[in-house]
């Protein structure tokens, strides 16, 4: 079997996932009757130290059901040009609620310029007296940062986002996706983060290995309009229970482990820094991401295709650059493996 390093969604649920999903008591969730969806929304607000949660089915229906619940149309979405949702939420925010995606520009690690993101809030002073600008209505962090290869964003720069989202009157949305990774890389609770932000997406479908769902946390009456806004978007479940299942063990299971996910990091990124033609910043590998980066986007694809041959799958990110996610079901074999394959193919 390929060893498969496209993504960490690609993990398959623990056994002891498929047998909480089988013994899942359930009960139909649009009327609040499923107490196995209950306990795990009550568990992730435990968790984030947030007021509620809200079970949704995908990270992108979490950022999106999040950002219509705090803004209106024609207001601003502030974001990094290199965050998940810019990028692959295929502008979801402006197709489906009329919001405005006013990116800055993303540091190599994954934090905002605060001026940047300072100088991106139009305050009401200004729309008031020229009507030019949309008006701004929610800051967006991720965190660990994706495309920025898993870089982990301290909480005291959440702190100084915060602070001037306050000043202006804004709620601060954090992709949270991979919060547990940062946690687990720096040793600290996820309410390190959490407490700074307004809300935060977090997803089970990725290193937690469950095979779908995310949950958003917040303040009670946001996740009353989140509540809304999944229902418009189709997203009203029914005996989800059976799906909420896996999630528990997720989040009571699955989070130390993900160290290990770090580690492997680790092996592949030290691996791959002593090849000829591949550029990797150890560095900035912290948690389950390496991205590395080759020649060109032509020997990129052909590192990518050859691998594919050789058993190995990668994902390609533009301009150069391959990404390796390490997961559950990723071992230390798999990862020495993983760089015998791409040495055997960058030297070619
Ligand atoms: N990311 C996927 C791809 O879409 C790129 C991956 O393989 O990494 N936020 C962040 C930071 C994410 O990385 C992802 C998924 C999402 C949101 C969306 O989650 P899903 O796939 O559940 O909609």
């Amino acid at each position: 079997m390929a060893i498969d390093l496209r993504s960490d969604t690609v993990t398959l649920p623990t056994p002891e996932m498929r047998q909480a999903m089988a013994a899942a008591e359930v009960g139909d969730d649009v009327f609040g009757d499923d107490p196995t969806v209950n306990e795990l929304e009550a568990l992730a607000a435990r968790v984030t130290g947030m007021e509620a949660g809200l079970f949704v089915t995908s990270g992108t229906m979490g950022n999106l059901a999040s950002l219509l619940a705090h803004g209106q149309r024609g207001q601003e979405v502030i974001l990094g040009d290199e965050s998940h949702i810019f990028q692959y939420e295929n502008g979801s925010a402006s197709a489906l609620g009329g919001m405005v995606l006013h990116t800055v520009p993303t540091n190599p690690d994954g934090t905002l310029p605060l001026e940047a993101v300072e100088a991106a809030i139009h305050s009401p002073a200004h729309h008031y007296h020229f009507y030019h600008w949309a008006p701004p209505g929610v800051i967006c962090l991720e965190n660990t940062h994706n495309r920025c290869g898993g870089a982990v964003l301290e909480p005291s720069y959440f702190a100084e986002v915060a602070a001037i989202a306050r000043r202006h009157g804004l709620p601060v949305h954090l992709d949270g996706a991979r919060l547990f990774n940062a946690a687990v890389a720096a040793g600290r609770p996820v309410t390190a983060w959490t407490e700074h932000v307004t809300s935060v997406q977090l997803c089970l479908s990725k290193g937690l290995a469950a095979p779908v769902g995310s949950l958003i946390c917040g303040p009670a009456d946001f996740v009353d309009r989140a509540r809304r806004m999944r229902k418009i978007l189709g997203g009203g479940m029914r005996q989800a229970g059976v799906i909420a299942a896996p999630g528990i063990v997720a989040l009571t299971k699955m989070v130390d482990r993900l160290a290990e996910d770090h580690r492997h990091a680790r092996i592949l990124a030290e691996g791959l820094a002593g090849l000829p033609g591949v550029t990797v910043d150890l560095e900035a590998v912290r948690t389950n991401i390496v991205i590395f980066r080759v020649a060109s986007a032509a020997e990129a694809e052909r590192v990518q295709a050859e691998a594919a041959v050789a058993g190995l799958l990668v994902s390609d990110f533009g301009a150069g650059r391959l990404r390796l996610v390490t997961h559950y079901g990723i071992g230390e074999e798999d990862c020495r493996r993983a760089v015998a394959i791409l040495a055997a193919c960058v030297r070619r």
